[in-house]
């Protein structure tokens, strides 16, 4: 639902954008060298801030059936008539042109890759046995990472369940939470000696609630009390990947990416409207960051389920200290913010109406000092743990085109990452603890039943030729001096 919501926005922030050229407005007046001068200033990130980019294995790789992988729930899904009008069967081929990914990566400067491990294509049915070639993929591509000076960082679950464990209940059985450790296990075995960044898992809330309530992606049920038991499982597999990896003794650094709903009341002095927005990010990023920091569900959402006659998952004795694990930092996706609505009928059982803008704030819905108010409020509410963006980009679809330069100027991009990699460095000079700002996407990729130019490398849908975008060209200006310029 709310992946809905934020992708209108970007459509309508596309449009409104592209009409205002803004690009030209904002930055005309920085012309002169001074201003310029003044600028890279006071732009200037510390040395050690990590900037990159992410895929995810289900949206880059292609070969779904190849050298002995099994099956996803993404496979599934997407092969059922009717889900999805595309697959990801060959996607951008990255399986076959990782070498040549890495060789654009490297001309991007980028720090560090931040890509997924396809579960079944390590263990084609979830457990027991390891498929040799699919780990051999993965060695490959983070060796020839490291002799390029890009730093591995690796989610080992970006949504492809495996089948063969989703045909035993997925993330509802609670099995999951040792099948997750072991094969966490058996990665952090093949590369915890070499990769310095991890998570475990990608944006909880859409592969439990999501994926489970709604219908409309892997592996498409409608029940909330089953997303709800969801939510609890992958936790616990967090929980307990984590002390897999204190335990293996590698010496990276261990977290967790969530998505965020960050909601703007529709009327600022509408209690009902401000209670509306609260409940919407509570249930959306304290329902899983609050165990994680704090070892207990947020007890409003919890109640607001519960009196809504939900049958809750249950917690046994030690789950919630499993859960708490600590961590090395927060991993967290943004791209824009909602508006919510209090509505009593609306969006069982939370009671609110999503809209697509708000008058007062126009409605080019990327807002990027909301960025820095959610990471100031995160910030603060966790006691100022280390953050890392893993996800913001701008989705494109629509507009980017190769012009008769073989260029693609997506200007808009541009504007679009300066003003959130600002916002960044707002949070820092506000005292958050940021390391890392990692830009979604590497590539134009598979976009989970579509296609969308969400990449810093464009991709031609035809042959898979990759041309860099200006954007990229960009990006790596900045990353080289580590200074945000436009
Ligand atoms: C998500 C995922 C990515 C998406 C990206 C663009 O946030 O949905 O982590 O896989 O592709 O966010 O929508």
């Amino acid at each position: 639902m709310e992946k809905v919501s934020r992708r209108n926005f970007m459509k309508k922030a596309v449009a409104v954008s592209a009409g205002a050229g803004i690009a030209s407005t904002v930055f005309s007046q920085k012309s002169s060298a001074e201003e310029k001068e003044a600028s890279q200033e006071k732009f200037i990130f510390p040395k050690s801030f990590i900037f990159g980019a992410g895929t995810a294995a289900y949206q880059i790789e292609g070969a779904w059936n190849v050298d002995g992988k099994g099956e996803s729930i993404w496979d599934r899904w997407t092969h059922m008539q009717g889900n999805t009008k595309y697959n990801a069967d060959v996607a951008c081929d990255h399986y076959n042109r990782w070498k040549e990914d890495v060789a654009i990566m490297k001309q991007l400067n980028l720090d560090c890759y931040r890509f997924s491990i396809s579960w079944p294509r390590v263990m084609p049915d979830g457990k027991g046995k390891i498929n040799q070639k699919g780990l051999d993929f993965y060695k490959k591509l983070t060796d020839e990472l490291l002799n390029n000076g890009i730093k591995p960082a690796i989610t080992l679950f970006h949504w492809d369940t495996p089948q063969k464990l989703q045909d035993l209940g997925g993330w509802a059985n609670r099995d999951i939470v040792d099948w997750f450790a072991d094969y966490a296990n058996i990665m952090f075995k093949a590369l915890g000696d070499r990769v310095p960044i991890w998570t475990t898992h990608n944006e909880p809330w859409v592969f439990t609630i999501a994926g489970h309530t709604y219908g409309k992606q892997a592996p498409g049920l409608k029940d909330l009390p089953t997303a709800l038991l969801t939510t609890h499982n992958a936790l616990l597999a967090h929980g307990k990947a984590v002390q897999a990896y204190r335990a293996s003794g590698s010496k990276g650094k261990m977290g967790i990416t969530l998505s965020t709903s960050w909601n703007l009341p529709s009327d600022e002095k509408n209690e009902n409207d401000i209670k509306a927005a609260n409940l919407i990010r509570r249930s959306h990023i304290e329902w899983f960051s609050d165990p994680i920091y704090k070892g207990a569900y947020p007890e409003d959402v919890w109640k607001k389920y519960a009196d809504a006659g939900i049958p809750m998952p249950e917690i046994k004795p030690g789950d919630m200290s499993l859960i708490q694990s600590p961590i090395d930092f927060l991993g967290l996706n943004f791209y824009g913010p909602n508006v919510v609505k209090h509505e009593d009928d609306n969006y069982w059982p939370y009671g609110v109406r999503f809209l697509n803008e708000r008058s007062d704030l126009g409605s080019n819905m990327w807002k990027a000092d909301e960025l820095t108010r959610m990471l100031l409020f995160i910030s603060d509410r966790y006691n100022k743990p280390e953050m890392m963006i893993t996800e913001n980009g701008y989705n494109g679809a629509d507009t980017d085109f190769v012009d008769r330069n073989n260029k693609i100027q997506d200007v808009i991009r541009k504007e679009y990452t300066y003003q959130h990699i600002k916002a960044v460095y707002d949070a820092i000079q506000q005292g958050v603890n940021m390391s890392a700002y990692l830009h979604w996407s590497f590539i134009d990729n598979f976009e989970w039943g579509t296609w969308s130019r969400m990449g810093l490398v464009y991709r031609d849908y035809a042959n898979n030729n990759r041309i860099i975008k200006e954007s990229g060209y960009w990006y790596a200006n900045i990353i080289k001096d580590k200074c945000l310029l436009f």
